[in-house]
C-alpha cells in the first residue's frame, strides 16, 4: 500500500522516529551542515589559491592556459566536427554555425564510455574513440568524398597545453586510472588512431568541457562570463587577460589580449587548509586512484555523492547506538560505489509521506529492509550531501566573481548534478547570495544557468573561433599555424 503524497512542510514527521534516530539525524547535521561564515571562509582562501596558480611558482589549482582567446561574436561559421569524452559519455557532433547570428544545426550520436576502458590500457581508449568518431563520419558521410574535416576535442581532464592542438594529460580525475596516458602528450596517439583508419580529421582545438560550456554559452548570452561543470566531476573556466597571468609573462602577449583560463579548482585546497572534511570524506580520498588529489571535488561532485552516502550508512551500521538494518545481510551495501548519485536524487524525490519509495528503493538496489524512522535518517542524510554539495560549489564560483570583479553576471552550467539533481539550482542561488551579500531584496546577481547544447558547440566554436585567428594572422598558441591556415584555406 502507497501513504499519503508527501506534503512540502515536513513538521510533525518526526514524531513517530525513535530517538536514537533523532540524535543520529542532529549528528549527521552537525556533520555536513556548512555555516554562512564557513562558506565564506572558504571562498576567501579560493581567490587566493585561484591567484597563486596563475603566478609562475604555481598551487593547487592548475589555472590552466587554454589558447581560447576570446569570445564568439556570434558571427561564426562553418562546419565542424565535435567529440566530448567526458566521464560519463562520448559524444560526437556535426555542428554546422549558419551565417544567422548565433544559431546552429546539431547532429549527434552518444556512445556510453565502457566501464572498462576507465582502468584499460592507452591504446583501448584512442581506438575506441577513433572507432566511434570513424562510425559517425562512415554513417552521416556514406560514399561522400572529404576533405579534412576540423575538429573541436572536449577533453575534460587536466591537460597542459604549449598550443591549443596539443595537450599533455597532467592528471587523470573521475576515476580514470589509464596507464601510460599521464604526463604525455594526448593528441599524438589520438590523431595516430584515426590516420590507422583513414579518418580525414584534422584536430583543431584541444578544449576543457568548461571552456567549452563558457564558449556555448557566451555565443547567444554576453552576460555570460564563467563556465560551469556540476557533474561527474566539478571545475570552471573563465576570461582572463594575458597581463594577469604572470606564468606566461615570458612570451610577452599583448596584456589585454584574453585567455581563457580552465582553472581546474577540484584540486582546491589539496593542502586541507580550509574545507570542512568529515571522516568519510578522508576515505574517500585514501581510496581513490589518486589520493591527495581533488579534494574539493572529492566533497561535491556526482561521483562521490552515492559513496559519501553509502560510508555513511556503513557506520551507522558498526555504530552500537543505531544499528541500521540490523541482522541483515548488507553484502551489497559492502561494495564501494555500488550507489550513484541517483540513488540520493530519488529518495530527495520520493513524494510519499511514508517514503514508499525510499523503503522500495532500498529493497531492490541493495536487497535491504528499512524501517520508517531508518527512512527518515536516509531522507535527511541524502538532503545533508546533496545541500552541502550545492553550496559548497559555489565557493568556486564566488571566489571567481571576486576576483574578476564581476558583481552581476550569467554563469553558464552544464553536467549531470547541475541538469538531474534535485534542488541544486535554489540551494545553489541562496549559497551564492550568502556568500556575495546581495542587498535584501534584489534578485540574484549572479545567476547560474543551464548552458546552451554543451560543449559540443563550444569546441565547434572553439575550432572556429582558431581557424579564423589564424587566417587574421595570430599565431599564438597554434603547433603549426602555416599548416591549419592552408588546411582550412576553403572555410570562410
Ligand atoms: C555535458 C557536457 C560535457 C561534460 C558533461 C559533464 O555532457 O557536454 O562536456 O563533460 O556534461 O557532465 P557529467 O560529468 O555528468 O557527464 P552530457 O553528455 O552530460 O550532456
Ligand atoms: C576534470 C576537469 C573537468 C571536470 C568536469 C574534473 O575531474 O579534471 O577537467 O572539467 O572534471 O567534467
Amino acid at each position: 500500500m502507497v501513504g499519503p503524497r508527501r506534503q512540502p512542510s515536513r513538521k510533525g514527521s518526526m514524531a513517530d522516529v525513535p530517538q536514537n534516530l533523532q540524535d543520529t539525524i542532529k549528528s549527521l547535521e552537525d556533520t555536513f551542515d556548512v555555516s554562512t561564515a564557513k562558506l565564506k571562509e572558504i571562498s576567501d582562501h579560493f581567490v587566493k589559491e585561484l591567484e597563486q596558480g596563475l603566478t609562475e611558482e604555481g598551487g593547487d589549482i592548475p589555472m590552466n592556459v587554454t589558447w581560447c582567446m576570446g569570445f564568439p561574436d556570434g558571427h561564426e561559421q562553418g562546419t565542424f566536427l565535435a567529440l566530448d569524452m567526458g566521464g560519463t559519455n562520448l559524444r560526437v557532433c556535426e555542428i554546422t554555425l549558419p551565417e544567422a547570428k548565433g544559431e546552429f544545426d546539431i547532429l549527434q550520436s552518444k556512445y556510453r564510455m565502457p566501464e572498462e576502458l576507465k582502468t584499460g590500457t592507452a591504446d583501448e581508449l584512442w581506438e575506441y574513440i577513433a572507432d566511434c568518431l570513424q562510425q559517425f563520419i562512415e554513417y552521416h558521410h556514406e560514399g561522400e568524398k572529404l576533405g579534412q574535416l576540423p575538429l573541436g576535442f572536449t577533453f575534460s581532464y587536466p591537460a597542459t597545453q604549449e598550443y591549443i592542438d596539443h595537450g599533455i594529460l597532467q592528471r587523470w580525475t573521475k576515476g580514470f586510472d589509464i596507464d601510460g596516458v599521464e604526463g604525455k602528450d594526448v593528441v599524438a596517439p589520438f590523431e595516430q588512431a584515426l590516420a590507422d583508419r583513414g579518418v580525414p580529421i584534422k584536430l583543431t582545438a584541444l578544449i576543457n568541457d568548461t571552456t567549452g560550456t563558457m564558449i556555448a554559452s557566451a555565443y547567444t548570452d554576453t552576460d555570460m562570463k564563467i563556465g560551469a561543470i556540476f557533474g561527474t566531476g566539478c571545475n570552471a573556466a573563465y576570461m582572463e587577460n594575458c597581463g594577469s597571468i604572470p606564468k606566461i609573462a615570458h612570451l610577452n602577449l599583448p596584456p589585454d589580449m584574453p585567455m581563457a583560463i580552465n582553472c581546474e579548482y577540484g584540486a582546491f585546497d589539496n593542502a586541507h587548509k580550509v574545507l570542512p572534511r568529515t571522516k568519510y570524506d578522508i576515505i574517500i580520498d585514501k581510496e581513490s586512484p589518486r589520493p591527495g588529489q581533488q579534494t574539493y571535488e572529492k566533497m561535491i561532485a556526482g561521483l562521490y555523492l552515492g559513496e559519501l552516502f553509502r560510508l555513511v550508512c556503513l557506520d551507522l551500521y558498526d555504530n552500537p547506538e543505531v544499528r541500521l538494518f540490523a541482522g541483515q545481510d548488507i553484502s551489497r551495501l559492502r561494495k564501494a560505489y555500488t550507489l550513484d548519485a541517483s540513488f540520493l536524487s530519488r529518495i530527495e524525490e520520493d513524494p510519499f509521506g511514508n517514503l514508499q519509495e525510499t523503503v522500495d528503493l532500498f529493497e531492490t538496489e541493495l536487497k535491504l529492509r528499512v524501517t520508517r524512522g531508518e527512512c527518515e535518517v536516509f531522507r535527511r542524510l541524502a538532503e545533508l550531501i546533496g545541500t552541502r554539495a550545492s553550496r559548497l560549489s559555489m565557493c568556486g564560483i564566488s571566489a571567481i566573481c571576486k576576483k574578476k570583479d564581476l558583481k552581476k553576471c550569467h554563469v553558464g552550467a552544464d553536467g549531470s548534478v547541475f541538469n538531474k539533481y534535485p534542488h541544486f539550482k535554489p540551494r545553489a542561488q541562496k549559497a551564492l547570495r550568502e556568500i556575495l551579500d546581495w542587498p535584501e531584496g534584489e534578485k540574484d546577481w549572479v545567476d547560474v544557468r543551464a548552458a546552451e547544447d554543451g560543449s559540443g558547440v563550444g569546441a565547434a566554436l572553439i575550432a572556429a573561433l582558431t581557424i579564423k585567428r589564424v587566417k587574421d594572422g595570430s599565431s599564438y598558441g597554434i603547433r603549426d599555424p602555416e599548416a591549419m591556415k592552408k588546411l582550412f584555406s576553403n572555410l570562410s
